[in-house]
């Protein structure tokens, strides 16, 4: 019984690394539009979304993310689907 409980553990703390793994992206800064709240990020794959590395536009959560990065800034960041749209959650210069 008490090694069944230590493998359930370990599983359950494999699969937290494996998601707070999954959600830290690279990227690099390559447009802010502060007027539309937008920025657009060269991002790798993101394994969430079954996503190959792509240049794509973001909304975002907090309009105040985007004075903290330019274009140009490698950053790591989080997304997720909010109504439907890619939106970063996280952005964080590297
Ligand atoms: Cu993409």
């Amino acid at each position: 019984m008490r090694k069944i409980i230590l493998t359930v553990t370990g599983m359950l703390f494999l699969s937290a690394a494996t998601t707070a793994q999954a959600e830290a992206v690279n990227g690099q800064v390559t447009k802010i539009d502060e007027a539309a709240g937008k920025i657009t990020i060269k991002h790798g794959p993101m394994k969430k979304f079954d996503m190959d590395g792509m240049t794509m536009v973001f909304r975002t959560q907090e309009p105040a993310m985007l004075k903290t990065v330019k274009a140009g800034d490698k950053v790591k960041f989080e997304a997720d689907k909010v109504n439907g749209q890619f939106t970063v959650i996280k952005i964080q210069k590297n």
